[in-house]
């Protein structure tokens, strides 16, 4: 073993968006251009010295090359300790449980979520801190700083090191372990839950379920809690195998690319039950028999019904969301009397709330839900929430749904987005419409009136931190929200998000269709902000 120091220059654009630096692969195979950033983090969090690194990735093309590389970086570094998924593997929330079980300094997340994956796809990187969660905006600046500054890099010369089978290795006084990627995630889950009831939901082969890993990560996750310990019949889960490319699919588990499974859940021998994760494992869909769950009524619902889980029997102290989620949990909370907290997009801002014990279940509408047990969003872990629910309730997902929208209400949403449009147009049109925050207030768009318009901020009551520039909010006459914001996590051209959420609790109006129940506040949004005209698109490819 050699250590060796090498000399480059800085990248532009190493600025980590809503999770961790994604790129094309083509611009992280570039020369140091993984090392570049690998090693800003190393400065940012350093010294490293003693510490122990967490090291794992949701298993797409480039993920095995990468580790290598930060194993030696992370030798040449000073950690004394490493704890590697067994295949490069982890899961984004095993990864937190891991950081937390062990008491590591932090770990490092080799994905780009639900972008596709493959030799011309995404890849991406993140650093999670010592309490499992994303790096903090402070400590995610600092990375770009260092990236922008960066004249050198260490690592060191040794052999590639064996990924694949469990056990310890060595490069000079750093001790490379090679961990089970599931185990200690499954064994967390199996505190949480009821696991002997939601076994005897599977016996007896009356209740039917489907989990679509989508060829990510999250199939070995699923097999060991699904069909190993809970007793599902094998085959319950499908596409289990994480793939390189993922199948040339999009692990994205929304209706428009879990198409095959959502129909599995329609028309006569419908199943009870279906799910599906993304590449990390950090989102869920969760489906009933004929019934989709918004993921904005799936945070109500858990929050609302918390008490009948074993790991959340003694109560949730408070409920946070991020601010384009609906305010269905917002609702919950009043009547449970605790706080609900309204954070910017991404699981980074949720982190410091959980810590100091002001929240104990966290949500987006984006298919993200979790909990104080980790401190990322938990795929399977919300899976296991449903499944135990309903093994306490013994209803039908449906039936659960519309018992909680005749209690509370019913918040409608639905999410459009406009992908790979115009980076320019995107820009000035969010320009434009916070240009005009002040003159919208009484103006009417397709027959509502604007009551308020805001750019939305965020203090955070922990550490006083301030993000500003969150994304606009327009809220209309009919109690009815409309929000526009740019995705902070697509590597190609501008995403728009356009999010449309209004109340109903009229018993006769609870079961309509969103897109019916909203035309005409979504007729409005593309009337404020001239989305057509934009983005050149009469409709939006994503509807969730
Ligand atoms: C999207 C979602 C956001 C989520 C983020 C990371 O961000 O909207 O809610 O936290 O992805 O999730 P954006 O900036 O594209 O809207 V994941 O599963 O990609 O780590
Ligand atoms: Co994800």
């Amino acid at each position: 073993m050699k250590p060796i120091t090498v000399i480059t220059k800085p990248f532009p654009g190493q600025k980590p968006g809503t999770s961790g630096l994604r790129k094309k692969v083509v611009e992280f195979q570039q020369p140091h251009y993984l090392e570049n950033f690998v090693q800003s983090i190393f400065n940012s969090i350093g010294p490293c010295d003693g510490h122990t690194l967490v090291i794992g990735g949701d298993g797409r093309f480039y993920n095995r090359e990468t580790i290598q590389i930060i194993i030696r970086m992370a030798a040449a570094n000073g950690f004394s300790r490493l704890l590697v998924g067994q295949g490069g593997i982890l899961s984004t929330p095993a990864a937190s449980c891991v950081i937390r079980k062990y008491q590591a300094f932090g770990g490092i997340v080799l994905s780009a979520s639900h972008n596709p994956g493959g030799p011309s796809e995404d890849f991406g990187i993140k650093y999670n801190a010592a309490n499992g969660g994303p790096a903090p905006e402070k400590m995610t600046n600092e990375m770009y700083q260092q990236s922008q500054n960066i004249q050198e890099y260490f690592s060191v010369e040794s052999e590639d090191i064996d990924l694949d089978s469990l056990g310890k290795r060595q490069i000079g006084d750093t001790k490379i372990e090679i961990i089970d990627p599931v185990i200690d995630y499954a064994d967390l889950m199996e505190s949480k839950f009821d696991f002997p009831a939601i076994a005897g939901l599977f016996a007896g082969g009356k209740f039917r379920m489907c989990f679509d890993a989508m060829h990510a990560v999250t199939g070995p996750y699923a097999r060991e809690i699904l069909e190993n310990r809970l007793g599902a019949s094998k085959g319950t889960v499908v596409n289990a195998i994480p793939l390189t490319d993922f199948g040339g699919g999009h692990p994205d588990p929304n209706q428009v690319h879990a198409k095959e499974l959502v129909s599995r859940l329609k028309g006569q021998n419908a199943l009870d039950f279906g799910a599906a994760s993304d590449g990390d494992g950090d989102r869920n869909m969760v489906l009933g028999k004929d019934c989709y769950i918004n993921p904005c009524d799936s945070l109500a619902i858990l929050a609302a019904n918390a008490k009948l889980i074993p790991g959340y029997s003694g109560g949730i102290v408070g409920i946070a969301r991020s601010m384009p989620t609906s305010r269905a949990a917002d609702r919950v909370a009043a009547s449970l009397g605790i706080e609900c907290y309204e954070t910017p997009t991404g699981w980074k801002f949720f982190g410091n709330l959980l810590d100091a014990g002001k929240i104990t279940l966290c949500g987006e509408e984006s298919f993200g839900t979790g909990s104080d047990h980790v401190r990322e969003k938990d795929g399977l872990w919300a899976v296991l929430f449903w499944l135990n629910l309903i093994a306490v309730k013994q209803l039908p997902v449906a039936t659960i749904v519309s018992d909680h929208w005749a209690q509370y209400g019913r918040d409608y949403f639905t999410r459009h987005d406009y992908e790979g449009v115009n980076s320019d147009s995107a820009h000035q049109m969010i320009d434009r419409l916070r240009q005009s925050l002040d003159e919208l207030p009484g103006q009417e768009f397709a027959g509502l009136r604007v009551d308020s318009a805001d750019d939305f901020s965020y203090h955070d009551p922990v550490d006083h931190s301030e993000a500003t520039k969150q994304g606009i909010r327009v809220y209309f006459n009919n109690g009815g929200r409309v929000v526009f914001r740019l995705s902070g996590t697509g590597t190609e051209g501008a995403t728009l998000r356009v999010y449309c959420d209004c109340y109903e609790d009229s018993p006769t109006r609870l079961a309509q269709d969103p897109q019916e129940a909203l035309a005409v506040l979504i007729k409005a949004a593309d009337q404020v902000a001239g989305i057509k005209q934009s983005t050149g698109r009469m409709a939006p490819d994503v509807i969730t």
